[in-house]
């Protein structure tokens, strides 16, 4: 699984997913006609930016890790997370939080169409995600599976997950935290999408109660494991290669795992918490190597 034959396998594999990921995607961005055509239009700027599509990669994987074949299921809350995490891009880089002018190597949305209407567009994707998520019920017997989804695709988003974590960011910027506090910002504002993207593909699928634990640790280690890259990347990386601005940490100064353990630290403990998450699927029912080989190839990412 380490060998670089394998890795330039997966890295096509991931390239595969992803643009098959943007179809499904594009099927459910509202067309921009009417008196709202400028939101909608803010709200298609960005979805359409790219990005890795990392969230609804995950979570049809687990989806497929349990047998899940019913696309009309998946594919409505594969593009409403994607929406979550855009609108809480969106409003990351706002004035009033992050102030970055470059996301996804395009200038962001307050840039081009001003901050009201990028508020509302990051508005309007969160409640656009929900609208998008409801297309999944059918009204048969699965709609039990897409109820139970919908409470983790409204719960982990929200003030007990990614808000909660983004609040407590905010408010300690430019002071000293110890690490129990960096911990709970970094699971709640980044690790609880990764772990609701997977949480609901196990979901859809029909994975068995016990296993949803154990997924949920591992979206809980894998996502720790991408923001520490993500603040190791802020560091290191160039604006080039990230799409956005470097250093935009230090700017905010903002505490990260970098910031607290130094650059050695947080490359290891990166690793580590990659491999435990990798360990993990030796808990679970079902298998899926590539989503594995997806995990490990997040710790080399350089974008
Ligand atoms: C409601 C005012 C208001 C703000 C909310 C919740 C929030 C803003 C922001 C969430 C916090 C956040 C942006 C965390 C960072 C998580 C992270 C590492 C994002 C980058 O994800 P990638 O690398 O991005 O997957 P791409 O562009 O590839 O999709």
């Amino acid at each position: 699984m380490n060998n670089k034959e394998t890795t330039k396998q997966t890295r096509e594999m991931i390239k595969e997913r992803a643009a098959r990921i943007e179809q499904i995607i594009a099927r459910f961005l509202p067309e921009e006609t009417g008196y709202q055509r400028t939101v909608l239009s803010a709200m298609n700027y960005t979805m359409n930016a790219g990005g890795k599509r990392l969230r609804p990669m995950l979570m049809e994987e687990t989806f497929k890790m349990y047998g899940g074949e019913d696309r009309d299921l998946i594919e409505p809350f594969m593009a409403a997370i994607e929406m979550i995490h855009t609108y809480s891009l969106i409003h990351d880089d706002l004035p009033a939080l992050d102030n970055d002018d470059y996301r996804r190597g395009r200038k962001t949305a307050h840039v081009v169409y001003g901050e009201a209407m990028a508020i509302l567009a990051g508005d309007a994707l969160l409640n656009y995600a929900f609208e998008t998520a409801a297309k999944a019920f059918q009204g048969n017997e699965k709609d039990i599976q897409t109820a139970k989804a919908m409470q983790v695709l409204t719960r982990k988003p929200g003030i007990y997950g990614m808000i909660g974590g983004q609040t407590a960011d905010v408010e300690l910027e430019g002071q000293t935290i110890d690490m129990d506090t960096l911990l709970f910002i970094h699971e709640n504002k980044t690790a609880a999408l990764i772990e609701c993207a997977m949480l609901i593909g196990a979901i859809l699928a029909g994975a068995p109660e016990p296993d949803l634990a154990v997924i949920e640790q591992i979206g809980s280690k894998v996502g720790l494991a991408f923001q520490i890259q993500d603040d190791i990347l802020d560091k290191t990386s160039t604006t080039e290669e990230l799409g956005k601005p470097v250093g935009s940490d230090e700017k905010n100064a903002k505490n990260t795992y970098v910031s607290i353990k130094g650059l050695d630290q947080a490359r290891i403990d990166q690793e580590r918490l990659t491999r435990e998450a990798i360990d993990l699927f030796g808990q679970l029912g079902g298998q899926n190597t590539f989503l594995k080989e997806l995990l490990l190839s997040l710790t080399n990412r350089t974008h």
